[in-house]
């Protein structure tokens, strides 16, 4: 086996973000970018000889090309096996479930999640720990140090492995099996739910339901347990091959981007009951009942509020956890059972620690991520299945559901603002300015709300004591009303603002208030606060969810 040697110069910016590093894909295709990051995170591993190695992706474009360069140069890096899912496909939770079922060192996902794919979009890379979970920041910062000092990568002289057929090959010293991207995580999702009741509910005269894969990894995945194990009609899940581009859509399953499944869902001549989105790498969901959709963070409580349905959580839960800028709701729940209740940065890298200490056994994101100790990523199709037993078991429509809920524990009107594409150098001017303002707000009154605390949220991690700083912006009102402001750490164009605004509603004849306009009233007073128009030039929002 000949290990080849190649000389190579530090790329600026190889900084991972909430979420692995993500970049586009005329920036990933430089020759050597992607050598060097693959290379920094081995350099910074230790122990990998001779272990296993889990990779595969969304097969956004470029999926292909990266995993036959990763294959060759873990091969250098003395791995013994690697997994890598037919076609070089993963969904992001599979690759998680295949990490935890088959012992492995780690896994290598690739993956810019829902992002737009193609030519012109974007790709990603991120590392995922023995444990099944994205690496935690100390060691994504081991590896942003490493690219700035690298020199060198290594691979071994091989052909390209065939990946369509499964079986096992070798590179050098490496077994190289491709296995089937579904088996084991479909093994693993028939094993927390009733699948009998959900496949009653699928026959059940008068009940539909819709699966929009948006042309993403989730199709085979949501066919082979929708349609073939649960017998929902064929036809049920659409936009179910994947492709390189995501059919030129932009694979983020909410309001806007999945317009096509909330028209669906609200045309009375289809005769829609449940539906449900998923993005690019199968992480995200979007639940949606006949004209209604659920605010993700109202689903990470809903599914809190009834996990004694759900065979694998009837026992009991250990905990809860949510980012910060999720809405509380959870967070009643959480105190009506007696369960701790986890508020952590933004990432699903944060909830690693609290899953495996036993801490917590749901957790969840308001950018439409839930998950459970199953694995240790966010599971769009896990969180389709929870709700489909909650509907098999309750036997009433999604929306009553969820009116039912606030009514018992009142409603966290939530909405997120994003700006996007926004000129760097103006955002962060923008979140200059307002730092600079946070220890003069609390006492004041703005707009005729009396503002109750206002940091930079940082968080220590209670298990490993990792500390996280400036995680956001926050404002809290005196009536329990939040505003945050963050800058996305996804994005690969300018950067993204994001602005989160919570307010709580006791008053049931309040509840179907349009969200807007019952948040109208926080909505000026971030504009007033932050000066969002006057900074960035922005009227308003590209994306409302
Ligand atoms: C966004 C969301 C986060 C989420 C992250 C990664 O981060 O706000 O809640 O954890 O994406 O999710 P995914 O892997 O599905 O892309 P940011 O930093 O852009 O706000």
């Amino acid at each position: 086996m000949s290990v080849k040697t190649v000389a190579t110069r530090p790329f600026a910016g190889q900084k991972p973000g909430t979420s692995g590093l993500r970049k586009k894909v005329k920036v990933f295709s430089q020759p050597g970018y992607l050598e060097n990051f693959v290379q920094s995170i081995f350099d910074t591993l230790n122990g990998q000889q001779g272990q296993t190695l889990v990779l595969g992706g969304d097969g956004r474009y470029f999926n292909d090309v990266a995993i036959q360069i990763i294959l060759r140069m873990a091969a250098a890096a003395g791995f013994g096996r690697v997994l890598v899912g037919q076609g070089g496909i993963l969904s992001t939770p599979a690759a998680s479930a295949v990490i935890r079922k088959r012992a492995a060192f780690g896994g290598i996902i690739l993956s810019a999640s829902h992002n737009p794919g193609g030519v012109e979009g974007d790709f990603g890379i991120k590392y995922n720990l023995a444990n099944g979970g994205p690496a935690n920041e100390t060691f994504t910062d081991a590896v942003y140090q490493r690219t700035q000092g690298i020199t060198e990568y290594r691979y071994v002289e091989a052909d390209d492995i065939d990946l369509s057929r499964l079986g096992e090959t070798r590179i050098g010293a490496m077994t190289v099996e491709v296995i089937d991207p579904v088996a084991d995580y479909a093994e693993l999702l028939e094993s927390l739910f009733d699948f009998e009741r959900i496949a009653a509910l699928l026959a059940r005269p008068g009940f539909r339901m819709r699966f929009d894969a948006m042309h993403a990894v989730t199709g085979p995945y949501a066919k082979a347990l929708l349609e073939r194990r649960l017998g929902a009609p064929a036809g049920t899940v659409v936009n179910g091959t994947p492709l390189a581009d995501f059919g030129g859509g932009h694979p983020d399953p909410n309001p806007v981007y999945a317009a096509d499944l909330v028209n669906a869902m609200a045309d009375p001549g289809l005769g829609l009951s449940f539906g449900a989105a998923s993005d690019g790498d199968g992480d995200r969901n979007m639940i949606v009942g006949s004209n209604f959709i659920v605010s993700p963070s109202d689903s990470l409580a809903i599914l809190t509020a009834n996990y004694s349905l759900i065979p694998a959580y009837a026992k009991g839960l250990a905990g809860v956890a949510r980012s910060m800028p999720t809405s509380c709701a959870v967070d009643r729940v959480a105190a009506d059972f007696g369960i701790p209740c986890f508020e952590t940065p933004t990432g699903w890298k944060f909830f690693g620690s609290l899953l495996d200490a036993g801490k917590a056994t749901l957790c969840g994101e308001e950018s439409s991520g839930t998950g459970s100790n199953h694995v240790r990523e966010k599971d769009g199709l896990w969180a389709v299945l929870y709700w489909l037993n909650i509907l098999a078991a309750r036997n009433e429509s999604v929306e009553q559901i969820v009116r039912a809920h606030w009514q018992k524990y009142g409603r966290n009107v939530y909405s997120r603002h994003d700006y996007e594409g926004v000129e760097s150098a103006k955002a962060e001017a923008m979140f200059t300015a307002l730092r600079g303002k946070l220890p003069t707000l609390a006492g004041q009154t703005i707009g005729g709300m009396r503002v109750r605390m206002a940091d930079d949220f940082s968080y220590t991690d209670p298990v490993d004591g990792a500390r996280s700083e400036h995680q956001g912006v926050r404002i809290l009102l005196e009536d329990g009303s939040r505003v945050v402001f963050r800058l996305s750490g996804t994005g690969t164009e300018g950067a993204t603002i994001r602005l989160y605004l919570e307010r709580y509603v006791a008053d049931p004849a309040q509840h179907s208030v349009p969200t807007q306009q019952a948040l109208a009233p926080l909505i000026a007073l971030a504009e007033s606060v932050a000066q969002i128009t006057a900074t960035t030039g922005r009227t308003k929002p590209d994306v409302i969810s």
